[in-house]
């Protein structure tokens, strides 16, 4: 079983990733983590804190060299930005901070911020490259990008940098919506045979997973419900990938949407909660967007839901055992989904 975890405060002293079942004999170079792991902090939309932030990573546990062993592998990322949490009774809204206080029975805003913070997705993208690069031996090929940004339905570089200008100078933050496709996945991965098994369900669970995504959808997803059923059996392409919670040969497509950063830099109507007097909630928070680094996320997220489920079909404790046993898969199903 492929797991992982994550730990530390997005200004402590250290991100820490495990990820744990992962396979022998990957070859993952220190420069791909790092030119993953630069993707998302230097996605568009980002402020001063990724300035700061340069994602310096060890790796201390569960490699030969660049190679994995198949013992738990740790990643290390150390914060530039360290500082010790500071107390806010004030709690933003639109943040964990009022349900989490709640929850944790503290007064202190920063202590539920701290944990609460994107910046954990560094870990998660450090751990969800080794799970890319699994995939990408395997012939599975996984790629994200932004399709929506505010009321722009569509972008291209230019569109989207002058929007996020346009909003920064407004002091407002945008949403937006990103997709996250896989080809080359061999068919049968996933189960219909119970619930928690189905694929669509485990993606769900991985890309809602990701900070500020409040949408999510499998190929036509919303808009197949205002379809008749004649006309959607015409576009099986329609079904994102998925029939029946199991992947059917076709591409992955995967859509989230992306909550507008709810910290406003201008501040925002709150209260202290010790006082109950009204109170301007001031927000650290310096993104103008996280669609662009939210997508880069949901790549690495998906990519280690879809390694636990490829590892469960065909097994194996190497990439050596593994591969052969994928290649014949496709080769046997590939006859098969040919005749369609
Ligand atoms: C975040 C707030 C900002 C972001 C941070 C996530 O940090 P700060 O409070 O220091 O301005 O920059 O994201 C990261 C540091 C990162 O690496 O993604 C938040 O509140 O979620």
């Amino acid at each position: 079983m492929l797991r992982y975890l994550t730990a530390g405060e997005s200004h402590g002293e250290y991100l820490t990733g495990i990820l744990e079942g992962f396979p022998a004999g990957v070859k993952v170079p220190r420069a791909y983590i790092a030119a993953q792991l630069g993707r998302r902090r230097r996605a568009p939309g980002r402020g001063a804190r990724q300035a700061l932030e340069t994602d310096v990573f060890e790796i201390t546990s569960g490699m030969d060299g660049e190679t994995t062993t198949g013992a738990p592998v740790t990643v290390l990322l150390r914060n530039r930005g360290r500082a010790a949490p500071g107390f806010s009774a004030v709690p933003r809204p639109g943040h964990a901070d009022l349900a989490g206080m709640l929850k944790y029975g503290t007064m202190n805003a920063s202590l539920v911020r701290e944990r609460a913070s994107a910046r954990e997705t560094a870990a998660r993208v450090a751990l969800g490259s080794f799970a890319l690069k699994l995939n990408e031996l395997l012939g599975v090929t996984i790629n994200s990008r932004v399709v929506g940004l505010g009321r722009l339905p569509s972008i291209d570089a230019a569109s989207a940098a002058a929007e996020l200008l346009r909003a920064r100078r407004a002091g407002d933050t945008l949403g937006g919506v990103f997709e996250v496709t896989a080809e080359g996945l061999p068919a049968g991965l996933g189960d219909f045979t119970q619930h928690d098994r189905r694929l669509g369900a485990r993606l769900a669970a991985a890309m809602l997973g990701v900070n500020g995504v409040k949408g999510f959808e499998i190929g036509g997803g919303f808009a197949l419900a205002a379809l008749g059923g004649m006309e959607a059996a015409g576009s099986p392409e329609l079904s994102g990938g998925l029939d029946g919670g199991m992947t059917n040969g076709r591409r992955l497509t995967l859509r989230c949407a992306v909550k507008p950063v709810p910290g406003l830099p201008g501040g925002a109507p709150s209260a202290d909660l010790r006082t109950g007097r009204k109170a301007l909630a001031i927000s650290r928070t310096s993104d103008t967007s996280a669609v662009f680094a939210a997508a880069v996320v949901a790549e690495h997220a998906a990519a280690l839901t879809l390694a636990a489920a490829l590892l469960e079909k065909f097994g194996g404790d190497s990439l050596a055992e593994i591969k052969p046993r994928v290649d014949e898969w496709r080769r046997k199903t590939g006859k098969l989904l040919k005749n369609l």
